[in-house]
């Protein structure tokens, strides 16, 4: 049996939760058009008949300017150690960069095998994509790259059995019917978030923590959830709220229907706005939010 780690590496928005999703075949992790959407290692396992794979999506590399986005990028950093492999994702549609090859340079020497995924192939034209198999070559960067669309399952088994073969026999970590290290509380938090990156404009998610403050199974088979959206400033919480808290209501009934699906059950959802000035560069409220300096202490 084949098992084994994979650290899925890259910028952030360029498609690593989105193609773990698809790899793994359950949505383990939430997506969104705006950059750092993924603050947490997550993993998400792959259980085959021959092969388990773990794939460990982590925050995007991305210029960090708080202490939240800091603790992103060591997040990033500190998954590419101890694994078997790194699928490195990379946006194909927006071109090979010299920062790119930098980047990519830099993870093909950390002395673990590394395969990179090209993705978004849905959204630009086919014959770029030798051309740029051919920038990385002549950059340095020798890995197989094996394009992709995760949003049309292009190219997916494909990839999918060229991790399985970059591992190394071994035991299973998980038992087979796990998906995800995260608890069904950090996903509904997660859900949460998803609705708000999706619903306001992206000053408005990047200071948004979502607290889980109450999840209970009542006796009627209604699911309980009380959560706390916080954000950092009083103007933020009059925008998240709206008028006469349509908008609010509005994200709340989006991310229920999510969370029904995700939970198999109706849901009750109640959630209060609240205002911490400055949560992301305040060490101890990261701790309270739950963004751990060591992840592996944090089963969500
Ligand atoms: N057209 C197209 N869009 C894609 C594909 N994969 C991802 N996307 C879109 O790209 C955006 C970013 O996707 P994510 O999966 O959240 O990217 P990420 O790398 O996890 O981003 P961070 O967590 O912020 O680092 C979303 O709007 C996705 O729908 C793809 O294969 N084709
Ligand atoms: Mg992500």
């Amino acid at each position: 049996m084949k098992a084994g780690t994979v650290a899925v590496i890259g910028r952030a928005n360029a498609g690593k939760s989105t193609l773990i999703n698809v790899l793994v075949g359950e949505k383990v992790a939430i997506v969104s058009p705006k950059p750092q959407t993924t603050r947490d290692r997550i993993l998400g396992i792959l259980n085959e008949a021959d092969a388990q794979v773990v794939f460990a999506d982590t925050p995007g590399i991305y210029k960090a300017g708080t202490a939240l986005a800091g603790r992103m990028l060591r997040t990033a950093e500190t998954a590419a150690k101890d694994v078997e492999l790194i699928l490195y994702v990379h946006d194909g549609h927006r071109g090979v960069s010299e920062e790119d090859l930098a980047l990519m340079r830099h993870y093909a020497s950390v002395g673990v095998p590394m395969l990179i995924a090209y993705t978004k192939t849905d959204i630009m034209p086919a014959e770029q994509i030798p051309q740029d198999v051919k920038t990385l070559y002549e950059g340095g960067v020798e890995c197989d790259v094996f394009p992709v669309s995760a949003r049309k399952g292009r190219g997916i088994e494909k990839l999918r059995r060229a991790v399985i073969g970059a591992l190394p026999d071994g035991e299973p970590l998980f038992p087979e019917n796990v998906i995800s290290d995260k608890s069904e509380r950090f996903m509904l938090g997660e859900i949460m978030r998803e609705k708000i990156l999706l619903k306001y404009d992206k000053e408005i998610p990047h200071g948004i923590a979502v607290l889980v403050t109450k999840f209970e199974h009542g006796q009627d088979g209604v699911c309980e959830v009380s959560l706390d959206i916080v954000c950092e400033k009083p103007n933020h919480k009059a925008i998240l709220i709206g008028k006469q808290g349509a908008a609010l209501k509005e994200v709340l009934s989006f991310a229920r229907k999510d969370m029904e699906k995700f939970l198999g059950c109706k849901v009750f959802l109640t959630g209060y706005v609240k205002v911490k000035e400055g949560w992301r560069d305040r060490e101890n409220l990261l701790h309270e939010f739950g963004y751990d300096e060591d992840a592996s202490r944090k089963n969500g």
